[in-house]
């Protein structure tokens, strides 16, 4: 399943920078409103005994309205990823990206427990403007530590941009994030990628808050490639 992007154009002068000729630069580009197709819910209501702290209260949030630059596409479907630990479990890797986030049985991949990462490589720098993660929907289940990041170098020894890390009392050695925890849910999670430029895309988790596991059923990057 394709996921579409409904245009809604929207011309936004974004860029703005002064020389010291007081001359001024414009560029314009247009945005157009990033509208994610969502899988079915797989349950309804949340569950009232998540004991876990810093969990943020989705039940009274609003998805917020998100804008791309025109163009904007999935620009991680089908491409190369690899995970730490043994092969999966259940599954394979290419469940990641194949554009099915249902959540149903044979949807997802199943790594080993612990502290895991997967890493996408876009295959070239993208600008990234945002990053949509499903764990894993089909209950309600909090998956702890989860840190995106991304970077150009393939190892993340350098030039390492993190984007989201809600784990925070750094037990898994990234630094202390100040993102929330949440519940999983058919609308998975949100991320701005706030435009970088980037080839590689790293996705942290530790377990669940029903085992020690880790799954993802779908990740979309929406980006471009840079020129
Ligand atoms: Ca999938
Ligand atoms: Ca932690």
């Amino acid at each position: 399943m394709n996921n579409i992007i409904f245009m809604q154009r929207i011309p936004i002068f974004f860029i703005i920078f002064f020389n010291f000729n007081s001359a001024i630069f414009i560029r314009a580009q247009d945005l157009q409103r990033l509208e994610i197709r969502y899988p079915l819910p797989m349950y309804v209501g949340t569950p009232k005994d998540m004991k876990v702290e810093r969990l943020e209260k989705t039940w009274e949030l609003n998805r917020p309205v998100f804008y791309v630059p025109e163009g904007t596409y999935n620009v991680a479907q089908n491409k190369w990823i690899v995970s730490t630990g043994e092969a999966p479990v259940i599954g394979d890797l290419e469940l990641i990206n194949d554009g099915d986030k249902e959540g149903m049985e044979g949807s997802y991949v199943e790594l080993s427990p612990g502290q895991q990462y997967i890493t996408i490589d876009l295959e070239l720098p993208c600008y990234i403007y945002a990053i949509a993660v499903w764990h894993y929907h089909s209950k309600a289940r909090v998956y702890y530590d989860v840190i995106v990041q991304i970077s150009d170098d393939p190892d993340f020894i350098i030039g390492v941009q993190t984007l989201f890390n809600n784990d925070y009392d750094n037990s898994s050695g990234y630094g202390a994030g100040k993102d929330l925890n949440y519940i999983e849910t058919s609308e998975g999670r949100l991320i701005d990628g706030r435009g970088f430029k980037s080839r590689y895309v790293r996705l942290h988790s530790n377990g669940n808050t029903d085992n020690d596991l880790n799954h993802y059923t779908e990740v979309e990057i929406y980006g471009k490639p840079a020129d």
